[in-house]
């Protein structure tokens, strides 16, 4: 008889229970060893409220040495599955748990681990209760205080968080650092690291004249790529004080960068730890879009400090809670210290991009989930960036003044408590007197909804009449959609590109119409020609949009609107319109065609030399093939190449003459610079480059070569790599020897160059990745390699990734399966494009649909896979 495992358990949000008792404080002792770290917790626990009940405490993968009942040895308790209950206790006791974990073998890497030669911790979401017994859920709210021993040489630096409030020497060649942190916390945001690091020192001075020391710690030899890091954090402090009156709390904020991270960073109290792809960076190193996420990354984790870990979420299907908001406070950071339109472009592209296609896959969820199986699953796009654009749309709905109002009471009401989304909409709604009562379904609706709008004009009124249609398509998780809240921004221009004021019943409106029926009318007045709507501007709502646009109406746009984001806007739709009739072209065995409108719409754009050139490289720049995918319930992935190839072949051809005399004005000033303008001309110089090459392979090689020899800088070496490869060019395998050479010392670096092999469209790319596993930078145990090589594949190039044959299929599940119990979380991140299979042909669906088979077969399945592989079977 074969056993089979337990069918793991679905969790749900209407089944939470406050907490049976409560835990005051912890005090935890680490005697850290490779394999057999000794950990004693000490808790002051009391039961909550009147009842009888076990004290049930999470735990996961321990070895349990002891257990005491104040101090003395005690053994009611059960040993069960992930928990140990212990019964017949008093109201208030203190317990005492040791146990024994092993960090050198935890390849999970969550709990406390081991990357590289130190030692460091993971707690979110449930990884505090691999190393102890605890009420490991985010309403359990403790005082810590942590004494770290480990060999002196070994791990110079014991770090926890909170403020170091003692240490000392032991004759075996040990140290010890005791920490306390003043502010309770739940176990997720609990800390510890030690190893051996370089130091970066700097400090701030808040507001209220408190000093405040910044400490980064780096792998040795690694001092001098943390400038940047420092800068972003210094930048991010102040901004929280200046625009949303919030000052740190602890004397100290560390951070430390380590090489072996599931995802970007973590915010733990006073101590953060980043995957150090978010801290290092010199110019020689990093490209400019690393600075960029290295600013956004460590203000991200900053800005937590009040939304997370002063206000904390009650329970975790409340995440959205702290990600959502942070996403919105990073974002209006970046927002504020760099260019507003750039970075709503690169939010507005993700979220068409990969949340679209998740409330359209099997794992379709609203912001808030109801349902959850393995919790690290909804760490997603549709928690975070949707949850930013929910928290983006109470921004529009009720104006700066009146959302810090809200945000002043939410800290008035909640500060110090674990607390819920409808805690946080009551406290706008109350600050606002604006009632968002319908607006709330946004938290518990998945899905896009799409805006069908329709118009008509009435010459002898003056009246423009907008008829709006809202529709949510079911979702896997939800067959039943309401209506939703929607704030609907708008312009309207004349025919020479002038905007136009307009009135609505006698009176002059904002431009944010309050959509809230499945189908709305509105009417203007005062218009003395029909005008051309700008719809949706600034992505006011995410949801998609369906206008009969013309092509001349977008190049009008393109051309004249009055905000930057809806002229790239307009380009993004007028290039998907040739998209779509090129594809039924394609369909049909016709000629492909690109009207001469087009391409003088995006002549002009080429032109216009008051456009900023961040700016102008975005709207010149077409989106890659799977972020057109998405513009298709049902994607074909042949012919959406051969379109796009066509489109750009067809503009780098007209075009090449404008293309090269615009990159030969771009960058003169030869030293390189971080600064917005040096930035956005590197941006349009690898758009040039990119449509040079693809029209002419000779001067594309030409410049490409030169770029790559003369770059003294990351951002023009991975330019010219980036065309090389891209466009094919036959330098390009000497090029990417060379940049092996020269950097395979550096795994960061290399993972730059792992990417670029992954989106290689040769046809070889399939045999080349696989023999890249042997390279010898390369290994499955370190998340960055694995996302650089496998995961840019799968996600970035589809061409190749769906493959007729399968290989690809194929390749993604080998290393699922490796994954599966090195590391689960980031194996059930990589399956996202496979669960997806019902939106490609049925030849492809099949193919990848008998993967996941294989897969649901395996025998230990994690329940990190078995959620996603289930529901995409289903
Ligand atoms: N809060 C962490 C995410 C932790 C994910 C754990 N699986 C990083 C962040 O969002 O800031
Ligand atoms: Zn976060």
């Amino acid at each position: 008889m074969t056993m089979t495992a337990p069918q793991p358990q679905t969790k749900y949000r209407k089944d939470y229970q406050p907490p049976q008792f409560l835990i005051d404080s912890i005090d935890l002792d680490f005697q850290l060893d490779d394999t057999q770290t000794r950990v004693s917790a000490v808790s002051r626990v009391r039961r909550n409220g009147e009842h009888q009940q076990p004290l049930v405490l999470d735990g996961q993968g321990l070895e349990l040495a002891e257990v005491l009942l104040n101090g003395q040895s005690f053994t009611e308790y059960q040993l069960k599955p992930d928990q140990l209950e212990l019964s017949s206790l008093p109201d208030e006791f203190e317990l005492t748990i040791t146990t024994i974990i092993d960090p050198l073998n935890n390849s999970a890497l969550e709990g406390l681990y081991k990357s590289g030669e130190a030692f460091c911790t993971q707690c979110e979401a449930e990884g505090f209760r691999r190393i102890t017994y605890f009420l490991d859920r985010p309403d359990i709210l403790s005082r810590y205080r942590v004494r770290i021993t480990a060999d002196k040489t070994l791990y110079p630096a014991l770090l926890s968080n909170g403020n170091r409030i003692d240490s000392g020497e032991l004759a075996d060649g040990k140290h010890w650092v005791q920490w306390e942190d003043p502010f309770p916390k739940p176990s997720y945001l609990f800390a510890l690291v030690a190893g051996d690091f370089d130091l970066l020192e700097d400090s701030f001075s808040t507001r209220s004249g408190r000093k405040v020391a910044l400490e980064i710690y780096v792998d040795k030899g690694n001092r001098d790529r943390a400038f940047h890091a420092m800068e972003s954090l210094k930048k991010s402090m102040r901004w929280d004080e200046e625009r949303f009156d919030l000052e740190y709390d602890l004397d100290i904020y560390m951070i430390v960068a380590v090489d072996f991270f599931n995802m970007g960073a973590m915010e733990n109290k006073g101590l953060n730890v980043f995957n150090s792809k978010f801290v290092l960076a010199n110019a020689k190193t990093a490209t400019d879009n690393d600075y960029h996420g290295i600013e956004r990354v460590i203000a991200h984790e900053y800005f937590h400090n009040w939304t997370g870990n002063r206000v904390t979420c009650r329970d975790w299907f409340q995440l959205s809670l702290k990600e959502g908001l942070t996403v919105f406070r990073d974002q209006e950071f970046s927002s504020d210290v760099g260019s507003r339109a750039y970075n709503r472009i690169l939010n507005v592209r993700l979220m068409r991009s990969r949340q679209f296609a998740e409330d359209a896959s099997p794992m379709a969820h609203p912001i808030r989930p109801d349902a959850v199986i393995e919790m690290s699953n909804f760490y997603t796009v549709t928690v975070y960036e949707k949850g930013s654009e929910v928290i983006r749309m109470m921004h529009t709905l009720l104006g700066e003044e009146n959302f810090q109002a809200g945000m002043r009471l939410y800290f008035e009401r909640f500060d110090g408590q674990a607390v819920t989304c409808d805690d946080f909409v009551q406290a706008m709604q109350d600050a606002s007197g604006i009632d968002l009562g319908q607006f709330s379904r946004w938290y518990s609706q998945s899905g896009t909804p799409v805006l069908t709008v329709r118009d008509s004009y009435d010459e002898a009124s003056g009246v423009y009449r907008l008829h709006i249609a809202q529709h949510t398509p079911a979702t896997q998780d939800q067959s039943d959609k309401q209506p939703l809240h929607i704030p609907f921004n708008l312009e309207l221009y004349n025919s020479r590109g002038e905007p136009q004021p307009f009135r609505i019943n006698g009176q002059s409106v904002s431009h944010i119409l309050n959509v809230t029926e499945t189908e709305q009318e509105f009417e203007f007045e005062g218009l003395s020609e029909q005008p051309i709507p700008s719809l949706l501007r600034e992505f006011s709502a995410p949801v998609k949009l369906d206008y009969p646009y013309s092509n001349q109406q977008l190049a009008l746009l393109m051309r004249h609107a009055t905000d930057l984001f809806s002229r790239w806007d307009a380009a993004q739709m007028l290039v998907a319109k040739q998209l779509k009739s090129n594809l039924e072209r394609y369909r049909q065995e016709q000629a492909l065609e690109l009207p001469d409108e087009v391409i003088s719409a995006f002549a002009s754009v080429l032109e216009d030399e008051s456009l900023d050139p961040m700016l102008k490289a975005e709207i010149l720049r077409l989106s890659d093939e799977s972020s057109m995918a998405e513009l298709f319930d049902e994607v074909d992935v042949d012919g959406i190449h051969r379109v796009r190839c066509f489109i750009k072949q067809r503009l780098a051809e007209v075009l090449l003459p404008r293309f090269t005399q615009l990159m030969g004005t771009l960058n003169r000033d030869e030293a390189y610079q971080i600064n917005h303008q040096a930035i956005g001309e590197r941006s349009l110089k690898a758009v040039c480059l990119s449509y040079i090459a693809c029209a002419d392979k000779e001067l594309g090689q030409e410049l490409v070569e030169r770029l790559y020899k003369g770059a003294d800088n990351m951002t023009d070496t991975m330019m010219a790599l980036s065309v090389a490869n891209g466009e094919q060019l036959e330098c390009r395998n000497v090029l990417m020897a060379d940049f092996e050479k020269a950097w395979s010392h550096d795994p960061l670096v290399m993972d730059q160059w792992f990417a670029l092999q992954a989106l290689s469209p040769a046809p070889e790319v399939i045999d080349s990745i696989t023999s890249l596993f042997e390279h010898p930078v390369f290994s499955l145990k370190n998340p960055n390699r694995v996302r650089a090589l496998i995961g840019v594949f799968s996600a970035s190039n589809p061409l190749h990734f769906h493959r007729i044959d399968g290989a690809g299929y194929k390749l993604l599940a080998q290393v699922i399966r490796e994954l599966n119990t090195l590391n689960p979380q980031v194996a059930a991140r990589l399956i996202t494009p496979l669960i997806q299979f019902k939106r490609y042909d049925s030849q492809r669906a099949a193919l990848m649909r008998s993967e996941l088979e294989k897969l649901q077969q395996l025998e230990s399945l994690a329940k990190d896979l078995y959620e996603k592989v289930s529901k995409a079977l289903s």
